[in-house]
């Protein structure tokens, strides 16, 4: 299959295209190396040191014997670009990655709310547009987010996209519908992928485009094995309080003997996937598009779920470290539930890889192999959702 991957040079981007090249698919990365842009911004550079697009490429010609292509095109922007390279390239499918996807960033100031808005509804509708303007039958699969539903459980589990429900009216009596799970999202970066919902959902019915959504948990893990398999294939290992994701976060504070920050209590659930994992359901989600005229397929790819504190503990009970309860910077509930519908991808072959001490220790080792490039003053989280939770220095617990 000729598959285009937009934002391929991302944490989930890059892994994603060099499994999809090993599998024999035409791999053609799409790019404007934004998120290069944001470390330097940030001042906060991966753990891991990733190589520059070129030799990422080179790499995998040297290793692999097989090519993926680049074109450096800012979707969010170079709309005559897009339509071009759909045009001339035509490929089969488009996965859509190119979005900013850390929702501490994106709730800084309102320069990073207003970005992050602009460049993930410009890039998903340019997507959408120039698809229906090439004319051409390409199926989109997009990287979207749990965070779409916020992480309550309404007394259910929460379903793969719809919820089914029953109007009754008198003039037509009762009525079935299928609608969007209701949104509930915690962060402006959130927020964007509930914009995204509706215009895959009108796209899909006025153009009958074939669209895939992938509602994702928290990435863990770094490495797949194509990333590891030369140096220069390495994958991001992001740390900072901005796009540090939490159980990579511990893992990584754990390797440098920094205590563990947990927020507030801990008592936040989450759904999480394992990067190996992620791969994979990105290609079963290629292999199963939907038929031209059907709604959306929304899918939970998401395969376990740990409360905030329990990951710490046990992080703390295999490694050793300390576990500090810092002030939540973030407006989010404190302790809940989260029960998730997950069986379509089971269903169509995914094998989890669940949480286990081998591959915590993986990750740990990676981290401690790069520990002397970690700068530790990028690890407290410092973007307020409020002016009036103000974080502070770790508090140690124990
Ligand atoms: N947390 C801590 N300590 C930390 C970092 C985070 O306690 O040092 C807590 C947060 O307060 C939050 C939870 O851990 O309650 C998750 O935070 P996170 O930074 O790991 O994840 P999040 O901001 O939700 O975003 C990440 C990815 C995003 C993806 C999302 C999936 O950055 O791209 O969409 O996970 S989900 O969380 O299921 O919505």
């Amino acid at each position: 299959m000729k598959v285009a991957i937009l934002g391929g040079d991302g944490f989930c981007g890059w892994p994603a295209s060099l499994y999809l090249s090993e599998q024999g698919h035409e791999v053609t990365i799409i790019d404007n190396l934004s998120r290069r842009a944001i470390d330097e911004e940030l001042g906060a550079e991966s753990l891991t040191p990733i190589a520059s697009i070129e030799d990422r490429l080179a790499a995998w010609n040297e290793v692999s014997g097989k090519h993926i292509g680049f074109a450096r095109i800012d979707v969010a922007k170079e709309y005559d670009e897009l339509l071009d390279f759909l045009r001339t390239e035509q490929p089969d499918a488009v996965v859509h990655f190119a979005e900013q996807r850390a929702a501490p960033y994106s709730m800084k100031s309102s320069r990073n709310k207003r970005y992050t808005v602009d460049n993930n509804t410009s890039a998903t509708h340019n997507l959408l547009a120039a698809i229906v303007e090439s004319g051409r039958d390409i199926h989109v699969v997009h990287l979207g987010t749990m965070g779409v539903y916020g992480y309550g459980t309404a007394g259910m589990k929460i379903p793969e996209g719809y919820l089914q429900v029953q109007v009754t009216s008198e003039e037509s009596g009762t009525v079935d519908q299928d609608i969007l799970y209701p949104s509930n999202p915690g962060s402006v970066y959130h927020m964007t992928k509930v914009l995204d919902q509706h215009l895959f959902a009108f796209y899909a019915k006025n153009d009958e485009l074939r669209i895939t959504d992938l509602h994702q948990g928290i990435i863990w893990g770094t490495t797949t094995d194509e990333t590891a398999r030369d140096e220069r294939l390495i994958n991001r290992f992001d740390y900072d309080g901005d796009y540090g994701t939490v159980l990579n976060r511990f893992l990584m504070q754990s390797a440098v003997g920094y205590p563990l920050t947990v927020h507030g209590t801990g008592g936040q659930t989450r759904a999480f996937i394992h990067i190996r994992d992620m791969v994979r359901c990105i290609e079963i989600a290629l292999e199963n598009p939907p038929a031209q005229g059907e709604k959306v397929k929304i899918f939970n790819q998401m395969t376990e779920t740990h409360r905030v504190r329990d990951l710490a503990e046990l992080i703390a009970r295999v490694s050793g470290a300390q576990v500090a309860l810092v002030p939540n910077p973030r407006k989010e509930s404190p302790e809940n539930e989260l029960h998730v519908v997950n069986e379509t991808f089971l269903d169509l072959g995914l094998n989890p890889t669940t949480l286990e001490e081998g591959l915590l220790h993986e990750v740990e080792e990676i981290a401690r192999k790069y520990a002397d490039r970690a700068n530790l003053d990028m690890i407290p989280a410092r973007s307020l959702w409020t002016s009036s939770n103000a974080a502070g220095e770790p508090q140690t617990a124990r």
